[in-house]
């Protein structure tokens, strides 16, 4: 458990270790300035003994003998106006992993502690300069593997969401003031909840968390990526179409049906958001146990991917084999029918296709790279993402699952006071109840309620430094 007084003085290095340009080591806590002013001097050698706040002192930091240790800036940034809202100071040295550590070393010498992975946000959190979403926020901008996943992330620390959940939560805040009226003034009860009007607004409460929660499925792949499997036969060009999107010759591909045994994963961007493309070995009846293994993983991926793109050679037509395949893939709204191998002529087009019912269909040559662009567009489609809408606009998108549970949790509770009201109440106190519950919900993600071990699993995810 961390320390949640924020007592001591706190410190670590707030860059990667490694060479670098420059370092920095960052302390937070009463004793910043005082373990400043042990270690710095200024380039004639003297001690310094007034720090302006939030500029930069150029100088020596020294160690314990009075030797020095680097050439360094130093600031400093008085409490509460700094990221943690205590006394923090930040140290720029040259980078490199002696001096930052040596520099380290002798501020907790100096009487400071080294901080647990995320304790600057969170004390930064608990002296309440960001809430418990903007918290998380700055994590997965820190995490975050595409364009796309970096701006929701900046939104949120931005605090939209957190501006989203206190809007809902002031909305029922106020239904439930006509609850306690109805709890206060008794002979009113029957009006005030009689005329509908509470459950209309616990009714549209809930329908403000859906719309919240809608967002998630859209968040998780801009998160994690989506994950485009590419099936089919041997041979028809699944490598080759793997390559074509990477750029690069990454799979090996050659004229022999079975190239592919095992499962290549590699991710690309398209438009800012990320796509897990998965190549696969070629579904048949096969004839060697290495073969058969990699044609399950096959099928495995196939089941879990968000979007299946299922090629065809169509130079030679839509096989037995191709329909074979088919049958394997239960799920069809998510399916891309890709035929490939334009450039030799097509025996089977996306004409034919669509009159036998294939909603979405793409005519490629993985080998020049037509249609390429256009598939790339096409999957992005289908998983109904228009990255530019998604950050352009006023929209929040949901990432985390905390999130999600609680939205859940709070959606669950408003329909119970619903339910509630439907099955003609007996005592307004047990609606009260339920909506208590909701509102418990909604500010757990804010953090304005707190459990016992939100922090340690919440800060326990970042990088020490931070
Ligand atoms: N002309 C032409 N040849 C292609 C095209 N795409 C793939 N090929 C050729 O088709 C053969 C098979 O390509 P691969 O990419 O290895 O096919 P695969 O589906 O991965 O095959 P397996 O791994 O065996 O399942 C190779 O000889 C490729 O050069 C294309 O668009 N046009
Ligand atoms: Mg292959």
């Amino acid at each position: 458990m961390k320390d949640l007084l924020c007592e001591d003085t706190i410190a670590a290095i707030g860059t990667p270790i490694g060479k670098g340009a420059i370092g920095i080591v960052r302390i937070s806590g009463k004793e910043s300035l005082r373990i400043l002013k042990e270690m710095f001097r200024t380039k004639s050698g003297k001690v310094k003994e007034q720090f302006d706040e939030r500029r930069m002192h150029y100088g020596l930091i020294v160690d314990q003998f009075g030797e020095p240790i680097d050439e360094v800036l130093a600031v400093y940034m008085k409490g509460p106006k700094s990221f943690t809202g205590e006394d923090v100071v930040e140290i720029h040295s040259h980078g490199g992993i002696v001096v930052v550590r040596k520099i380290l070393r002798e501020v907790l010498g100096r009487g400071a502690r080294l901080a647990e992975p995320g304790e600057f946000t969170m004390r930064a959190f608990l002296n309440g300069r960001i809430d418990l979403t903007q918290a998380e926020a700055i994590n997965e901008l820190i995490e975050a593997k595409s364009e796309l996943s970096a701006k929701v992330a900046l939104k949120q620390l931005e605090g939209a969401l957190s501006r989203k959940i206190r809007e809902i939560r002031d909305f029922i805040l106020e239904t439930r003031a006509y609850v306690e009226a109805a709890v206060d003034f008794p002979e009113e009860e029957v009006e005030i909840i009689e005329s509908g009007k509470v459950k209309e607004r616990l009714i549209e409460a809930a329908e403000k968390i859906e719309e919240l929660l809608k967002t998630y499925r859209e968040g998780k792949l801009i998160r994690e990526g989506i994950k485009v499997a590419i099936v089919g036969r041997p041979n028809v060009g699944k490598s080759s179409l793997l390559n074509a999107l990477l750029k690069e010759e990454r799979a090996i591909v050659t004229e022999i049906p079975g190239t592919t045994r095992d499962v290549i994963e590699e991710t690309i961007t398209f438009k800012g958001l990320p796509l897990r493309l998965i190549d696969t070995a070629g579904i048949r009846e096969a004839v060697d146990r290495v073969e058969r293994i990699g044609i399950e993983r096959s099928l495995k991926k196939l089941k879990e991917a968000d979007v299946v793109l299922f090629i065809v050679d169509g130079s030679e037509g839509f096989t037995g084999e191709d329909r074979k395949i088919l049958n394997w893939i239960e799920n069809r709204e998510n399916v891309i029918l890709v035929v490939n191998k334009k450039d030799l002529g097509l025996k089977f087009s996306c004409k034919e296709a669509e009159n036998s019912g294939f909603k979405r269909c793409v005519e490629i040559s993985a080998k020049t790279g037509e249609g390429i662009e256009r598939l790339a567009q096409l999957i992005t489609d289908l998983v109904m993402l228009e990255p530019e809408a998604v950050v352009g606009g006023d929209e929040v998108v949901i990432t985390s699952e905390r999130h999600r549970e609680l939205l859940e949790r709070a959606k669950r509770s408003l329909e119970k006071a619903v339910k509630t009201l439907e099955s003609g109440i007996e005592s307004p106190e047990f609606l009260s109840m339920d909506i208590e519950d909701a509102l418990k919900s909604l500010g757990e993600i804010v953090g304005e309620v707190t459990t016992e071990d939100m922090y340690d699993i919440i800060f326990s995810r970042f990088c020490i430094g931070k």
